[in-house]
C-alpha cells in the first residue's frame, strides 16, 4: 500500500462513528431532510422507521416488525418514531448501501415534513440510538476520505451551494465533475515520469547524463510549467465571476457619489442631499451589467471629519480605496479642484502603486451642467493611467459611460463556458503558483547543470504542491481549513 493510501486509511478509522444532521436549511419548508451516515444507520432505521407497506397504518408495532429489510435506493413511505415508539412524523425513508452512497458508507435519508420540530425530534432520536451530530461538512469530508471525490470536488460542492449567480455556478459544476482533478492528475503523471528519469540518472551517476536528455527534460518541464501557469492565470477571471468586481465610488463630499449609486441601481437606495457629508457609512449593492457582476459601494465623502461617526465612515472609505478592483473617483467639474480632491488623488495614486496594475481607475468630472471649470487634461496630468469621463448625473447623464468602461476593462477577463478550467479558489491559486515557482527552480537547476538531486527535490515539490489541490498531499491543517467552511448537514 502506498504511503498516501496508508495515511488515508489511518484517518478513516477515526470516522467509524455514525453521524447525523439536518441537511435542509433552518426554518419551515415543504420538506426537510435528516441524513445519517455510518455503520449503525441501517439498524437505527429498522428500529425507528415503520413502512406503511408492512401493515395497517394505526398499528406501529406490526409495521416495525423485525423482518423489514429495506431495498437500497428505494423510497419507503412510513412513520418515524422516537425510541419510545411515539410517532414523530410521516416520512419517506431511503437507504443507500455502502459503498454506493455519497460517503461510501451506509446512509439513511429521512425526508420529513419541513417542520423544525419534526426534524429536531428525528435527529434527537437518531442520537439516542447511538449516532452523533455531524460536524460541518463532515458528510463531504467522508466522501473525500473514502476516496469518492477529491479535495477540489469537495470544495466545488461548497462553491455550488454558495453560488449566487450563473458564472460561479457553472464553474462549480465543472469542478464538481472532476475536470480540475483530471487536469492536475495528468500534469502530475507527466511529472512522475520526469522524476523517474531523474532518479535513474541519480542512481547511475557514472553514466554521464546525455546532453540531449538535459535538453529534453528542460523542454518538458517548460511545457508543464506553461500548463500550470495557464490554470493559475484563470484565477483572476474566476475571482471576478465568483465575487464580482469590487467597485467603489469615492470623492469628497457633495460631488454626486450617491447620485451615481442610485442611477446605476435604478432606485433611490442612497440618500442624496446638497448637504456635504450626507453619506456617513458605506452602502454596498450587487448589480449585473451586461452579465458582469459588480459589487458597487457608495462611500462617505472624504474630508476632515466633523464628528466621530463621520470619521469612522471616512476611514472605511479609505479602506475601500485599497481593496477595490475598480475605483470611480468623482470630482465637481463646476469648480476648481479643492485641497480635499488633491488628497484623495494622492490616496488613489498610492493604491495604484500598491496594486501593481490590478487597480482600474475611472474619474468622472461631474456637474458639467453647471460649469466646466475642470478640464479632462488636468485630471490626466494628475492620474495618467485613469480613464477620464464627464457626467451630469442630475440629468441622468454619464453613468452608462462609466459602466461601459468597467465592462471594457474586465471583458478580457470574463468567464465563458468554452473556457477550460477556471479556478476560483485562493488555495488552488497559491498551490499552483508555488508549483510553478518550483518548476522554474528545476528548469534553472538543469540549465546550470546543478546536481540532479537539486532538480529532483524541486520537481518533487512542484509535484506535491499540485497534489495539495486534489488533496493527495494535503496535510491535516489544509483539510480542516477546507471543511470548516462548510455548512452543517453537508
Ligand atoms: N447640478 C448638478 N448637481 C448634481 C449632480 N450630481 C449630483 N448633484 C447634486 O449634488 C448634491 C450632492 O449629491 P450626492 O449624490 O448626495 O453627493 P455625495 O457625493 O454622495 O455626497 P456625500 O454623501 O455628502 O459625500 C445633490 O444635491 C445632488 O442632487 C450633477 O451632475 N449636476
Ligand atoms: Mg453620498
Amino acid at each position: 500500500m502506498s504511503k498516501e493510501l496508508k495515511k488515508r486509511d489511518d484517518k478513516k478509522d477515526k470516522y467509524k462513528d455514525t453521524i447525523a444532521a439536518i441537511s435542509t436549511p433552518a426554518g419551515e419548508g415543504g420538506i426537510g431532510i435528516v441524513r445519517m451516515s455510518g455503520p449503525l444507520s441501517l439498524s437505527i432505521m429498522k428500529k425507528l422507521f415503520a413502512p406503511f407497506s408492512k401493515g395497517r397504518k394505526s398499528n406501529i408495532k406490526e409495521r416495525l416488525a423485525e423482518d423489514f429489510i429495506p431495498k437500497p435506493r428505494y423510497a419507503y413511505f412510513g412513520t418515524f418514531s422516537d425510541s419510545n415508539g411515539d410517532i414523530i412524523d410521516d416520512v419517506i425513508c431511503i437507504y443507500f448501501k455502502e459503498p454506493s452512497s455519497y460517503t461510501r458508507e451506509d446512509i439513511v435519508e429521512i425526508q420529513a415534513h419541513g417542520s423544525p420540530v419534526s426534524l429536531r425530534k428525528i435527529l434527537n432520536s437518531l442520537v439516542s440510538e447511538g449516532a452523533r451530530i455531524a460536524e460541518a461538512g463532515e458528510f463531504t469530508k467522508l466522501a473525500f476520505m473514502n476516496g469518492r471525490i477529491d479535495l477540489s470536488q469537495a470544495e466545488a460542492v461548497m462553491d455550488l451551494i454558495s453560488a449566487k449567480t450563473d458564472a460561479p455556478h457553472g464553474i462549480a459544476i465543472k469542478q464538481l465533475s472532476g475536470l480540475l482533478k483530471l487536469e492536475i492528475e495528468e500534469i502530475r503523471e507527466n511529472l512522475r515520469d520526469i522524476l523517474a528519469r531523474i532518479t535513474v540518472n541519480i542512481d547511475f551517476p557514472d553514466e554521464d547524463i546525455e546532453q540531449e536528455e538535459y535538453r529534453d527534460l528542460i523542454d518538458e518541464l517548460k511545457i508543464i510549467k506553461l500548463k500550470v501557469d495557464k490554470i493559475a492565470s484563470s484565477a483572476n477571471s474566476g475571482k471576478i465571476a465568483k465575487e464580482g468586481i469590487k467597485t467603489s465610488i469615492i470623492g469628497r463630499p457633495n460631488v454626486g457619489k450617491s447620485s451615481l449609486m442610485n442611477l446605476i441601481l435604478g432606485e433611490d437606495r442612497a440618500i442624496v442631499t446638497n448637504i456635504p457629508g450626507t453619506t456617513r457609512d458605506f452602502i454596498e449593492e450587487q448589480v449585473n451589467y451586461k452579465g458582469i457582476p459588480i459589487v458597487l459601494t457608495d462611500t462617505a465623502g472624504i474630508r476632515n471629519p466633523a464628528d466621530e461617526v463621520e470619521k469612522i465612515g471616512i476611514d472605511r472609505a479609505k479602506n475601500y480605496i485599497e481593496s477595490s478592483d475598480v475605483l470611480i473617483l468623482l470630482v465637481d467639474g463646476s469648480e476648481e479642484l479643492r485641497e480635499e480632491d488633491y488628497k484623495i488623488i494622492d490616496m488613489v495614486k498610492k493604491a495604484e502603486e500598491l496594486s501593481q496594475q490590478d487597480l482600474h481607475i475611472i474619474v468622472s468630472i461631474n456637474k458639467i451642467d453647471i460649469g466646466k471649470i475642470i478640464k479632462k487634461e488636468k485630471i490626466k496630468q494628475l492620474l495618467p493611467k485613469a480613464i477620464v469621463l464627464e457626467s451630469s448625473l442630475i440629468e441622468y447623464d454619464g453613468a452608462e459611460n462609466i459602466l461601459d468602461e468597467i465592462e471594457k476593462m474586465v471583458s478580457a477577463g470574463t468567464v465563458t463556458s468554452e473556457m477550460g478550467n477556471i479556478i476560483t479558489n485562493e488555495r488552488h491559486k497559491t498551490a499552483l503558483i508555488h508549483s510553478s515557482l518550483e518548476l522554474s527552480n528545476a528548469i534553472n537547476a538543469l540549465k546550470a547543470k546543478e546536481p540532479l538531486e537539486m532538480v529532483e527535490i524541486t520537481t518533487h515539490m512542484a509535484y506535491d504542491f499540485l497534489g495539495e489541490i486534489i488533496g493527495e498531499t494535503a496535510g491535516e491543517e489544509i483539510l480542516d481549513a477546507v471543511f470548516e467552511k462548510f455548512c452543517l448537514g453537508k
